[in-house]
């Protein structure tokens, strides 16, 4: 019987599951090559602790390895229902709960290794986690794509720690739960739309996150955001990567300043406040801040025996 023991929590309604002990061995190294080695070698590990009969389509995980770099309190690969995330803004923040539920770390500083570079989070006396970022940056303005059964989209194309393609949400479509089937529907023909012209990221990749944004409800944010994540998943918080892409489009217009707070509010109401410095390259340094909440201390169990030991497979 494989025993995995996880820490589940949710940042601001997005939920996290922290794999603490039980997960495969990638061996030494690069964060970004150990990320590797999981992917080829261990998908099902991947789909084991996070899909169904175990978890569900919305979680994302996030495996606690040894760190490469030095000073980091941990090292961590986050995934989800796809594949692997480069960076992850709420799972950051419910991985610094984690540790700090697990007594590993106290409030204050701590770097962490991840497959996209070391980032710092701090944990707060009033129990907020600020995110220090890696890089931000817009790498296309203005671009026009045909969507199938949607007409022109036009929008920015933003990295922020995974590829973001933003626009304004649909005239007709308000940012509302009971309209999310509707958005998914939307956000993916737009993402399928990108594929298909061929847009990606300045490195090449493909834009795997769709971002709509509307005017905030909240007096506290100034806007109001709907994130597709590549699985096909809404983020039900405001999407740490997301916020960091708004902020480098926004920097990018000179409509943010350095140093000056905003708020960004998910699709399901909740907030991140976040700002940037800039670093003496002149590159956009984000950092989201947001609260988690330990939901669950869990052993995931797995018999040799169990056909959906790595999911449900679709025969
Ligand atoms: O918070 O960066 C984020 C994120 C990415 C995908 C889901 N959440």
């Amino acid at each position: 019987m494989l025993r995995v023991h996880a820490i589940d929590s949710h940042t601001e309604g997005e939920p996290t599951r922290v794999i603490i002990s039980g997960g495969p061995d990638l061996g030494i190294g690069p964060l970004r090559e150990r990320r590797e080695r999981f992917a080829r070698g261990h998908d099902g590990f991947r789909r084991m602790t996070i899909e169904e009969p175990r978890g569900s389509d919305v979680l994302v995980g996030a495996l606690i390895v040894e760190p490469h770099e030095p000073n980091c309190v941990a090292g961590v690969i986050f995934f989800n229902n796809a594949g692997f995330l480069g960076m992850c803004g709420h799972g950051t923040i419910g991985v610094a709960k984690t540790l700090a539920h697990l007594g590993r770390i106290q409030n204050g500083t701590h770097r962490l290794d991840t497959p996209v570079g070391v980032i710092e989070f701090t944990i707060r006396s009033d129990e907020i986690v600020e995110v220090a970022s890696v890089p931000a940056r817009r790498s296309r303005k203005g671009v026009t794509v045909d969507v199938k059964g949607f007409g022109e989209v036009v929008g920015d194309v933003a990295w922020g720690g995974n590829w973001f393609f933003l626009t304004t949400a649909p005239a007709r479509v308000p940012l509302d739960r009971s309209r999310a089937a509707e958005l998914v529907n939307h956000a993916s023909a737009v993402r399928r739309a990108l594929a298909k012209a061929g847009i990606v990221g300045d490195d090449g990749s493909e834009i795997d996150h769709v971002e709509f944004t509307a005017p905030a409800r909240r007096r506290d944010c100034a806007w109001r955001n709907f994130v597709l994540c590549p699985g096909g998943m809404y983020d039900r918080s405001p999407c740490g990567t997301g916020t960091s892409a708004k902020i480098a489009c926004l920097a990018a217009d000179d409509a943010l300043k350095p140093g000056e707070h905003v708020g960004a509010e998910s699709f399901i109401g909740t907030r991140f406040e976040a700002w940037y410095a800039l670093n003496r390259e002149g590159a956009i340094m984000p950092t989201i801040c947001g609260r988690a909440w330990i939901t669950a201390e869990l052993d995931l169990l797995v018999d040799e025996s169990d056909p959906c030991a790595e999911g449900i497979i679709d025969r």
